[in-house]
């Protein structure tokens, strides 16, 4: 194909999550162990979302008969998603170690197996309460770097804050298949091409609004919210007649994956505060499994991510499993309702 030729159809086609990171990888900005990492997740990821497609048919629906260390019972899914991205990532030689939702501890990667410099943590299947009533789910999963010197990692080697990832990203699994993903040079979104089997690029460099009139949250709780947050989602309940002079619109899907994709994709703000039924956990959302790369991911796309109080990618993790609460989207919305806090704080 000669030169003009293969520009048009270079041009025209979109690329492949393969090329993509082979470009990436190429420019600098990643390295072969942490592409062979983000290659498998999205393999693994392609396997859930076939597992999911079968719905009832595939004898995946409902509880496992098992608890996590949440406290939650366990549907069939979440169990079999673990599974998979446990198996796909044991063998490559790019990971120490990985962390799961739906593991009390990490694990290191079996003695059996060569190990890499690079922790997986990941919450396989977010958001499975929707799995049986058909609604949009997703994996969401983090990457670090291995400190030096460990060869065999445990739980307090992960506990790293977030502003270390060196790869944010997850799968939602909706009508489309779309993995979102960032190395820490933008957002970009792959749609997965059934047909072919391939992630294909689709948006590169997402840009979240700034500005937006949709808000994210469990209404159902707020009675039992702070006074900032009652104040501001109260503010946003009298529209234009009230302090913003606008009204809002309101969406909630309860699986974060879905609420933080329609954010990417059109703006809006996402919240789950910190509530007096969750105050003693600290929250209801995990940070080194899912507010740590969704913050992540935000911030690249040009959104904000906090506590309400502080930037999430600046906290200190306590535990594997530590739970904060979230507030992340649209820039300025996040700034406002920031600002509520610290009139509450001076
Ligand atoms: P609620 C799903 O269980 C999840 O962890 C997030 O995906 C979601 O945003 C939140 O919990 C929903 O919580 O209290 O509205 O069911």
């Amino acid at each position: 194909m000669h030169g003009s030729a293969a520009a048009r159809w270079s041009a025209m086609k979109p690329i492949s999550l393969t090329r993509y990171l082979i470009e990436e990888q190429h420019a600098g900005r990643i390295n072969a162990d942490l592409r062979l990492l983000i290659e498998v997740v999205a393999r693994a990821c392609k396997s859930i979302s076939i597992a999911i497609g079968k719905g009832a048919l595939g004898g995946v629906l409902g509880e496992a008969g098992t608890g996590n260390i949440q406290g939650e019972a366990q549907k069939k899914l979440d169990v079999l998603s673990n599974d998979i991205l446990l198996e796909a990532n044991a063998w490559g030689g790019h990971l120490a170690g990985l962390a799961s939702e739906e593991m009390d501890h990490s694990q290191p990667i079996p003695d059996a197996f060569q190990r890499g410099n690079y922790l997986l943590l990941f919450d396989p299947l977010d958001g499975s309460s929707n799995i049986d009533v058909n609604i949009s789910v997703g994996t969401i999963f983090s990457v670090l770097r291995c400190p030096d010197g460990v060869t065999s990692p445990g739980d307090e080697h992960y506990l790293q804050p977030g502003n270390t990832q060196v790869c944010a990203g997850y799968t939602t699994y909706g009508p489309s298949t779309m993995l979102v993903l960032t190395v820490g040079h933008g957002t970009h979104v792959f749609t997965l091409d059934r047909e072919v089997g391939s992630f294909m690029l689709t948006g590169r460099g997402v840009q979240i609004p700034a500005d937006t009139k949709e808000f994210a949250v469990n209404m159902s709780n707020q009675r039992f919210w702070e006074e900032p947050m009652q104040r501001y989602v109260g503010d946003l309940l009298k529209g234009k007649e009230g302090p913003r002079g606008k009204d809002f619109n309101m969406r909630w899907v309860a699986s974060m994956v879905a609420d933080v994709h329609r954010i990417i994709t059109r703006g809006g703000i996402f919240s789950y505060p910190l509530d007096s039924k969750c105050r003693d956990k600290g929250g209801k959302l995990r940070l080194m499994y899912e507010a740590n790369p969704m913050a992540f991911i935000v911030e690249q796309a040009g959104g904000a991510a906090t506590t309400g109080y502080s930037r999430i990618l600046d906290l200190a993790p306590e535990g594997l499993h530590q739970r904060v609460p979230v507030i992340l989207g649209s820039k300025s919305e996040v700034d406002t309702v920031t600002g509520y806090h610290h009139e509450k704080a001076a």
